[in-house]
């Protein structure tokens, strides 16, 4: 399979080309209600986490899929819940989610935390009972008050309810952030150019041509929620392009701030860019701490709620 990745599209008839997800007006109803519930100056942080798919075909048997498991996403959005945030979680479908990561994706399986009574009924083992109990609270907490769900599998699943959600969060200004963990494909294939049925093997080898997916964060930037605090993440592999890549994204969207963090040591190191300072904040964390139960995003998250405060009281200012 080769791939030949050269069309760009713009990204206001992206939409007009792509269907939009069966959960979309849900999603509008959940995500109005859900803002309208909060007190007025809650501060309230969208956060994208997981991996789109891009399908090959209309009738989908196979896809490319993008790399992410969504560690970063629940474990900050649990982060962003203990700061005060009121949080939206879009994610991708059984990626991992707040409280539940600890259990659901894990080599154990969940009946490995079950046992059975001499009574014949079944509990938590005891080992698990303490942790387990504090997560089950804070879901139970926060879950439809402070915390709301919503899940994409495709990239334009994602990018329909990330315009959605924007759309609608947008006259909150200043006190909503964007935290855009979510890995989102560079290229797919245009529905219409797809084909309509499973590709079949008869023909021999396959050669896919895929366009280039337009750049959302410069509408989102300028025109869904141009008064909002955006924090996007860059992903590379090559440590040469980190800097460089990060750097331009800011210079090219003019929003809030860029994570740059390198495939392999995302849970240990990211760095932090800003249009203001020089050189990127650098925030990491020891192997000790990590063994310890600590998540990088518990300081990620601290850092960047600080940063949001600034940005909102410099907003009152002018
Ligand atoms: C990230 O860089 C995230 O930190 C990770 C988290 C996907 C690495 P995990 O979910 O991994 O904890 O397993 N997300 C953004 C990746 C991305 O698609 N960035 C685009 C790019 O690099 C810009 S929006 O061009």
């Amino acid at each position: 399979m080769t791939l030949d990745m050269r069309r760009v599209i713009d990204p206001d008839t992206y939409f007009d080309h792509n269907l939009p997800p069966t959960n979309l007006q849900w999603a509008h109803d959940e995500v109005d209600r859900f803002v309208k519930s909060q007190s007025p100056d809650q501060r309230i942080v969208l956060v994208t986490s997981g991996g789109t798919t891009v399908p090959l075909e209309n009738n989908t048997v196979r896809f490319v899929d993008n790399f992410s498991a969504g560690t970063r996403g629940s474990s900050s959005a649990e982060q962003f819940l203990a700061q005060g945030y009121a949080v939206i979680f879009l994610y991708r479908e059984h990626s991992l989610q707040p409280f539940n990561r600890n259990y659901s994706h894990n080599t154990r399986g969940i009946l490995s935390y079950l046992e059975r009574t001499s009574e014949g009924q079944i509990r938590v083992k005891r080992e698990w009972e303490e942790k387990m109990g504090r997560d089950l609270d804070l879901y139970q907490k926060y879950t439809g008050s402070k915390l709301l769900m919503v899940n994409f599998t495709t990239l334009s699943d994602y990018l329909f309810l990330l315009r959605e959600v924007s759309l609608l969060v947008a006259s909150l200004g200043p006190r909503v952030m964007f935290y855009l963990a979510a890995a989102v494909s560079d290229f797919f294939i245009p529905s219409h150019s797809m084909s309509e049925h499973k590709i079949q093997s008869a023909g021999g080898d396959l050669t896919l041509r895929m366009n280039q997916v337009p750049k959302f964060l410069r509408p989102l930037v300028k025109n869904w929620a141009p008064l909002c605090f955006i924090v996007s993440f860059k992903l590379e592999t090559d440590p040469e392009l980190l800097g460089p890549k990060a750097r331009h994204a800011l210079e090219k969207y003019g929003h809030q701030v860029v994570i740059a963090n390198m495939l392999d040591t995302r849970k240990c190191q990211v760095w932090l860019f800003t249009k203001e300072a020089s050189d990127p904040a650098i925030i990491q964390i020891s192997k000790e701490d990590q063994d310890a139960g600590r998540d990088i995003e518990q300081d990620l998250v601290e850092e960047l709620d600080r940063r949001h405060q600034q940005y909102i009281s410099n907003g009152q200012q002018q």
